[in-house]
């Protein structure tokens, strides 16, 4: 009898995200108005699309394709950082990247916790985007003292969350009973309290200095502020929220609509208002309201190298040169229009792409090249000219800084930009995770070459 054995952290992970989704329709009814109009569009668009519809069966579940890919949350000291690293990997969740958004007006940096082999993304990618306060950037220092001194006294973890994040480490995994326990109790740091923890006047105090500070500090815990589910048309949902009653924010982040789908397109509903209670001085509560929870779609393409994304970046700038798009949706056709010009500057057929050495890909060996023994090696580009080996893109499962700041931004209140002064430091927010970040780069280029790797190895094996 097998009663040891542990669970995978992939299932503690796909458990996880999926009472995460629950929880998260069950507090915000507009996610779950977003999710049906997610399912609803993919079903038409696979509907429509016979092709589509066999790459994603030969290569995804699509009975999941409409399940959530991220969700996002906001931590407030070190020691909340990288116990949250800790309770990731229990479920097979590292932090990847480092995204530095002091330059866009938010006073965090971020991290994404996700899943990183093949295998391990392809069970399930649920990842969380998670960022760190930056009270340094605050420059009122009493205020930044006050705080700190909330934070302190917080504990966003559940005692036994604790204890069975220390029991999977010491035994290397978690049984059955164990796991659903686990996943119960973390899922406790998640949820949303709608009594903050500070008065109403702090409460006011902490919303000037920035929302998010307020978002942060007064409340017991980091609760989920979006989720977000994989869609296959994102134009077109972003087109039918308003027919569903949901508002979506001004313009879809990420490069425009193209033939070839490239890093990741995002776009969100807008934050709602929701009803809190503050503690009065007489010890009860006094009615009030806070603006953090929406919900979010993504549409994901291919992984660029730095040269693909050193691209990227120069022509979204050159973009917002043109055109910086308006928090109220005024601008946002001309928007559109000028980015899709400046993107005339980006390839857009995977062959241009390859040669140009803008994207990562995943070699495999063709039905010809099954077949066929070579003497020796040979370099990739002849073998794909003789048939011998194709190329699939590989999908981007990471974030874009100025992507993420437009999220951030309009979920913040349309009025709410500030300025900071770019002080990116991934030393000191990897000092307080307890590791350095993996780098996204490597990972896209491993895989690239573990693939390249394979062909040569089969086409050659006989002769080897
Ligand atoms: C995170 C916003 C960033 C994304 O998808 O780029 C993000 C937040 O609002 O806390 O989730
Ligand atoms: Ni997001």
């Amino acid at each position: 009898m097998k009663e040891n054995s542990f669970v995978s952290a992939d299932d503690i992970r796909s458990a996880f995200s999926a009472a995460m989704s629950q929880m998260y329709r069950e507090e915000v009814p507009a996610y779950g108005t977003l999710m049906e109009l997610v399912a609803k569009v993919n079903a038409d668009t696979l509907s429509a699309d016979a092709t589509l519809k066999e790459r994603l069966e030969a290569t995804d579940s699509l009975d999941r394709i409409s399940e959530e890919r991220h969700g996002a949350i906001r931590l407030g000291t070190p020691a909340e950082l990288s116990t949250m690293r800790r309770v990731f990997a229990v479920m097979g969740m590292y932090p990847v990247g480092y995204y530095d958004l002091s330059t866009a007006g938010v006073p965090v940096h971020s991290t994404a916790f996700r899943p990183v082999g093949e295998a391990a993304l392809k069970r399930n990618p649920f990842r969380v985007f998670t960022s760190l306060l930056r009270l340094d950037l605050i420059a009122d220092e009493r205020l930044r003292a006050e705080a700190e001194a909330i934070l302190k006294e917080r504990r966003i973890f559940t005692p036994a969350a604790i204890e069975l994040t220390g029991k999977a480490e010491r035994d290397g995994g978690l049984a059955k009973a164990d796991a659903d326990r686990f996943v119960a109790e973390v899922l406790e740091t998640f949820r949303w309290h709608d009594k903050a923890s500070v008065g109403a006047d702090m409460y006011e105090r902490l919303h000037d200095a920035h929302r998010l500070v307020a978002d942060v500090v007064s409340f017991k815990g980091p609760h989920i502020n979006h989720l977000t589910p994989r869609t296959l048309d994102i134009d077109k949902v972003q087109a039918l929220m308003p027919e569903y009653g949901i508002a979506p924010k001004a313009v879809v982040e990420g490069p425009p609509t193209r033939k070839c789908p490239i890093l990741l397109r995002q776009t969100s509903f807008k934050a709602l208002e929701e009803p809190v209670s503050f503690r009065d001085a007489g010890g009860g509560w006094k009615a009030g309201s806070h603006t953090a929870r929406f919900g979010e779609i993504e549409q994901r393409g291919l992984a660029l190298t730095p040269k693909g994304r050193g691209l990227y970046d120069r022509l979204l700038e050159e973009s917002r040169k043109v055109v910086r798009p308006a928090a109220d949706g005024s601008n946002a056709r001309a928007y559109e229009g000028a980015l899709a010009e400046a993107f005339q500057g980006f390839p857009d057929s995977w062959a241009e792409i390859r040669r140009a050495g803008l994207g990562y890909f995943s070699y495999s060996l063709t039905e010809k090249g099954r077949q066929t023994k070579l003497p020796g090696r040979r370099d990739i580009d002849s073998l794909i000219a003789d048939g011998l080996v194709r190329f699939d893109p590989i999908v981007y499962e990471d974030f874009l800084p100025v992507s993420a700041a437009g999220i951030f931004q309009s979920n913040l209140g349309d009025g709410a930009q500030q300025e900071f002064v770019a002080s990116p430091n991934q030393k000191r927010f990897e000092a307080d995770l307890g590791v350095a970040v993996l780098n996204e780069f490597d990972h896209y280029a491993g895989i690239e070459q573990a693939s390249i790797e394979s062909c040569l190895r089969a086409l050659t094996a006989a002769v080897a």
